[in-house]
């Protein structure tokens, strides 16, 4: 019979789902936790997912094979925007909407056979899910972790709506091309900056992280140690603070650099000729975004103030700007300008004609002080400084740091980028914030008990105005949980990030109704021993989950105070060079592939196209590739079912060299297909050996008289061939697996051990001369003949330099030691 992918599949499907197969229970086994990032139920699965979810369900079935218990988990990251525009455009509850994707995208998954337990399946939309997400909000509200605070978001002015930064394109509203601007609102956020040591020091715990990412979140947190210098302003009675790394080229500061922002900058200016542009430049920086003024290649542009601080070392006076590419957020908003040794500064100074004052100089290397081409920014040696002439500057840093600490006009500051994580979104569907303002008693917490705060199921969106939690009334108006009086209901929600801070921990208890998660279940399985996912949440997604595991564990929830282990970011999908997407028209739908190859042949062809962390090309050839060889495999066994209910255990002494052969190369692949999974995620390499394997197996059936001892060969090739093969492709392999004459699933069997003497080969050195002298030395089977020898040792690349022209003259031939040829 052919291989008929779309019939076994289904079969095999619904019989795992019938025996609740992949149903996971605490036990007294090692645990392994095997976690794929919860997708985002937009209706459809794309490649990256089944690319994703193949690796971690290789993994997950490996490590049951390997004896383990392991937790395999799947669920759905079901809050946030794309719901509320399908409500916008399409008039379908955003409940409907995700519900419905999700049944769908669920139905997906099952057809490539992943093993989750579904038992555990979490929606970050669901009541169940949301009121822990608001439990977790209350214990970080008690530990002084989430405050309020004034910030600005997008503001179209014309839907009178605030706009989360994906729906501003090119400055304008996504939806009415109206100018986007800025409006200030109080909003909630999570005190991450506390944590910003910890979240830093334990990088380093971080053993099984790519290093990529491990740098890609030290950079994020950002700490830089420096120092907090106060100037002096000149006819102002307010000193101007900055915050400097580099307080060894102090002497070199020859103007400073307030943010437009700046809370001086108006008095600064008030009632003289700079007042008006400065205001101007004031509010266009207002609609610049961080990154276009702090790019590296945005143009620096700023403005004199017309004022003068006093540089404290120099005593000199310099002239105070306003420009671009000072930030107010960050360190006191405001800088000493080194151009001499600073890039940025540098450009500023040649553009404005500022002066440029060189205070270190590389070490034995003269310099022409008047003519500086470019920012020096190593280490040297001090110069145009004072009392610390001549000093390695690193020397002079904490030197000039100890004088501006005793003359009271600095210290030592350390800063970090991290900000605290802004959580308030004037959203409908997310997790409600589980706040009630009171007019006598302010802001109160949602007493426990009252929990969860319902998100209203009857509600309208029109895209414009207030969000529609704000408008309806019936959410909005509640009582003062301590005084009882009349009260309002924060209608902001929670973004997103927060739902998926801890999800990992849900799993491991999903249908708990008294707590998030039971303590004990989550000790069994915590940590999280591999995760898998895209490298786009290197940052965010990762340092969340981190800070909320160590606040868990501060608060006495968690048991661990690290969430992964492991991780493995794997790479894009991409066709014709580039990453598949809807914008390119370069998708090639999983559904699609499924219906005409089956998902064994689309998982196959997604691990064996390149190793997960790289980026895999498409290839419609690579997809019939994998296909013909399922097939093979598929008729290799349907081919033998005679030999099937045999019984005979191997004897090895009765093997002889073509059976040694087929033992050699079927142990030594699964000696490499076990290390490539476990030691490396090298899962195309374990495929092309089992690809190699079944090659030879080919061959062995193709050449052989199959006797008893043979058909054991065999029978022990297949069984295994199936095993190394069922984590790859988990349909074809159990079906075969019964054709094989088994009761039992493939997936319940052990993973095999390799014979280690069937992977030494038979060998013997034998060594060969020429007149006399040793010219080589062969490797041949031990049971090699006199003659077949002598021809081995003729045959030999090194041999013959030496005997070409020559007449052979004779041969001696010592069994299994050495060749002698003499020759004239
Ligand atoms: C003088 C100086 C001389 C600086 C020099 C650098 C090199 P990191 O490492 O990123 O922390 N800076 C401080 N606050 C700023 C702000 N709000 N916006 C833009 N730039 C700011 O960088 C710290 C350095 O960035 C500080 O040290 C300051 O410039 C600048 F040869 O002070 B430096
Ligand atoms: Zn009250």
């Amino acid at each position: 019979m052919a291989y008929n992918f779309s019939k076994i599949e289904k079969k095999w499907e619904q019989k795992w789902e019938q025996d609740d197969s992949f149903a996971t229970y605490e036990t007294d086994k090692q645990k392994y936790y095997v976690l794929e990032m919860f997708p985002y139920p937009s209706g459809k699965i794309h490649m990256g997912h089944v690319r994703n979810y193949s690796i971690g369900d290789v993994v997950a079935r490996f490590k049951k094979m390997r004896g383990f218990n392991v937790l395999h988990p799947m669920g759905w990251d079901a809050f946030g925007l794309p719901a509320e525009n399908a409500a916008i455009k399409h008039g379908i509850h955003p409940n409907k909407w995700t519900l419905e994707n999700i049944d769908d995208m669920r139905n997906q998954l099952k057809r490539l056979g992943l093993s989750y337990d579904w038992n555990r399946e979490v929606a970050t939309c669901s009541e169940d899910y949301y009121k822990w997400t608001q439990w977790f909000f209350l214990k970080l509200y008690e530990k002084g972790l989430a405050y309020k605070k004034k910030s600005s978001v997008n503001w179209c002015p014309s839907c009178e709506t605030v706009l989360a930064n994906e729906q501003v394109v090119n400055g304008a509203c996504e939806r009415c091309d109206t100018p986007v601007g800025k409006k200030e609102l109080d909003q909630w956020y999570f005190k991450i900056t506390d944590y910003a040591d910890r979240l830093l020091d334990d990088i380093e715990k971080l053993k099984g992280w790519p290093e990529k990412v491990k740098i890609m979140q030290k950079n994020w947190i950002g700490k830089s140690k420096g120092a907090e210098i106060d100037f002096e302003i000149k006819d102002f009675d307010k000193k101007l603070r900055v915050f400097t790394t580099r307080p060894d080229t102090i002497y070199g500061a020859t103007y400073m650099v307030l943010a437009p922002e700046h809370p001086y900058v108006l008095d600064l200016v008030k009632e003289t000729e700079y007042e008006e542009e400065i205001i101007n430049f004031r509010k266009e920086m207002e609609r610049t975004s961080e990154i276009d003024r702090t790019s590296a290649n945005a143009e620096k542009v700023g403005l004199f103030t017309g004022r003068y601080a006093i540089n404290p070392l120099t005593k000199k006076e310099i002239p105070i700007y306003i420009a671009n590419y000072v930030l107010i957020d960050y360190g006191t908003g405001a800088i000493m300008a080194v151009p001499a040794h600073d890039e940025r500064d540098f450009e500023f100074a040649k553009k404005y004609d500022l002066p440029v004052i060189p205070v270190i100089k590389p070490e034995n290397e003269e310099i022409d002080l008047e003519n500086i081409k470019k920012p020096y920014t190593d280490n040297g040696v001090m110069i145009n400084s004072d009392k610390f002439n001549g000093l390695n500057n690193e020397e002079a840093k904490s030197k000039i740091v100890k004088y501006l600490e005793e003359e009271k006009i600095g210290k030592e500051s350390i800063n970090y980028k991290l900000r605290d994580w802004l959580i308030s979104r004037q959203r409908y569907w997310g997790t409600p914030i589980p706040i009630i303002y009171c007019d006598e008693c302010g802001i109160v917490p949602v007493p426990e008990e009252d929990l969860p705060v319902l998100l209203p199921k009857d509600v309208e969106f029109t895209g414009k105005g207030k969000s529609p939690l704000d408008t309806n009334e019936e959410f909005v108006n509640t009582t003062c949980p301590k005084c009882g009086k009349k009260a309002k209901r924060e209608t902001d929600t929670m973004d997103t990030f927060v739902d998926s801070s801890w999800y990992f921990f849900r799993y491991t208890d999903s249908n708990n109704d008294n707590m998030p998660f039971d303590k004990n279940k989550a000790n069994y399985w915590m940590k999280v021993d591999q995760y898998i996912g895209g490298v786009e949440h290197a940052i965010l997604h990762l340092l969340y989950s981190r800070f909320f595991v160590k606040v868990l564990h501060d608060v006495g929830l968690s048991p661990v105070d690290e969430p992964f282990e492991n991780l493995l970011t794997q790479g894009m999908v991409l066709k014709d060079g580039a990453k598949m997407s809807k914008s390119k028209g370069n998708v090639v739908s999983p559904e699609e592939i499924i219906q005409n190859y089956g998902a064994d042949t689309a998982r196959l062809f997604v691990l064996f196209a390149a190793p997960p962390e790289r980026d895999l090309e498409w290839s419609d050839q690579g997809v019939e590739g994998c296909y013909r060889f399922l097939n093979r495999v598929y008729r290799l066994v349907e081919d033998l079912t005679f030999i099937y209910d045999d019984n005979s255990e191997i004897k090895v002494d009765s093997l002889d060299k073509s059976d040694k052969e087929l033992r050699y190369v079927l142990h030594s692949t699964i000696k490499k297909v076990t290390e490539d999974i476990e030691e490396r995620f090298n899962f195309n390499t374990a495929i092309s050996s089992i690809m190699e394997l079944v090659n030879e197996i080919y061959k062995y059936k193709d050449n052989e008289e199959l006797n008893s001892v043979k058909k054991a060969v065999l029978s022990e090739a297949i069984d295994n061939l199936l095993i190394l093969l069922s984590p790859f492709s988990p349909h074809i392999t159990e079906e075969l697996w019964h054709i094989t004459g088994k009761d039992s699933s493939v997936h319940d069997e052990s993973w095999p051990e390799y014979d280690k003497n069937a992977t030494v080969k038979d060998e013997i050195t034998v060594v060969v001369q020429v007149n006399g002298k040793v010219r080589d030395r062969i490797v041949v089977d031990s049971g090699i003949s006199k003659e077949d020898m002598e021809k081995e040792a003729l045959a030999s690349e090194k041999v013959k330099n030496y005997i070409d022209g020559k007449d052979i003259k004779k041969v001696i031939v010592v069994p299994k030691k050495l060749v002698n040829i003499v020759a004239k």
